[in-house]
């Protein structure tokens, strides 16, 4: 049994050991001055990229449902206008352990150069990311039509916007009825830019489409970094 009085020795020498090695190790400034005032500075910083490709569309035309389909992403989806209100970004893995960055960006409708609908603020991303890839909704009465206002909308926003590497994904080619003939004149349209027809409600031609959007990338590197 231990007395009070030996406790208290202990006590004090293992005191004595945490002092003396608190004293050993702390190497604290050997000197102190006084402080000037400080500077104060406001900086605005904009992040540059926010995707490798970027899904340019008017709403409704299937791009969160295409994002879905290439990626692991699973963004909202709904057969209304406006669904998406913010960049959704998803990854595709290819099986070479490469990986490309797409934002789902939210729809643009006509006049958003006037930041009409959604605006300007998603005009905005558009510029953040290297690749554009037009998502154009097949069974629309004129799809050449949107494709027209988009770049329109997009020029108008910035000049050059669309001189940004671009492919098209001609999406809903399910409903084929509509979506055949008009894919026909929306390629005779524009024979320049790489036209994908897809379902991505079905995941029809969606391997055609990553290796496209990868493609349009790699071809492109010096360009667009
Ligand atoms: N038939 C058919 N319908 C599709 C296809 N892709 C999308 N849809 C439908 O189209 C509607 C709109 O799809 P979303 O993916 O939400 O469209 P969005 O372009 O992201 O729309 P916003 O977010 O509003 O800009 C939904 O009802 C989808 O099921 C497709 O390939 N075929
Ligand atoms: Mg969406």
């Amino acid at each position: 049994m231990r007395t009070p009085f030996k406790k208290t020795n202990v006590f004090l020498k293992s005191d004595f050991i945490y002092i003396s090695l608190f004293f050993l190790f702390s190497v604290g400034p050997a000197f102190a001055s006084k402080g000037n005032v400080g500077q104060e500075i406001w900086l605005e910083l904009e992040l540059k990229t926010i995707a490798d490709a970027g899904l340019v569309g008017f709403p409704n035309a299937g791009k969160s449902t295409f994002l879905a389909a290439i990626s692991n992403a699973h963004p909202k989806i709904a057969p209304y206008p406006f669904t998406t209100l913010n960049p959704y970004i998803g990854t595709i893995d290819y099986p070479d352990l490469v990986s490309i960055r797409v934002a789902d960006i939210p729809g643009i409708i006509q006049g958003a150069h006037q930041n009409i609908g959604l605006g300007h603020s998603f005009l905005r991303h558009i510029e953040r990311c290297r690749v554009l890839v037009y998502v154009i909704d097949l069974a629309s009465n004129e799809p050449w039509n949107d494709l027209e206002t988009l770049k329109f909308e997009l020029e108008a926003y910035k000049k050059g916007l669309t001189l940004k590497p671009s492919i098209i994904i001609a999406n809903k080619a399910d409903i084929i009825e509509i979506a055949k003939p008009n894919l026909k004149k929306l390629q005779e349209m524009y024979i320049n830019i790489p036209c994908i027809p897809v379902s991505a409600k079905n995941k029809q031609n969606i391997l055609k489409a990553t290796t496209f959007i990868r493609r349009t990338l790699t071809e492109n590197v010096e360009k667009i970094n």
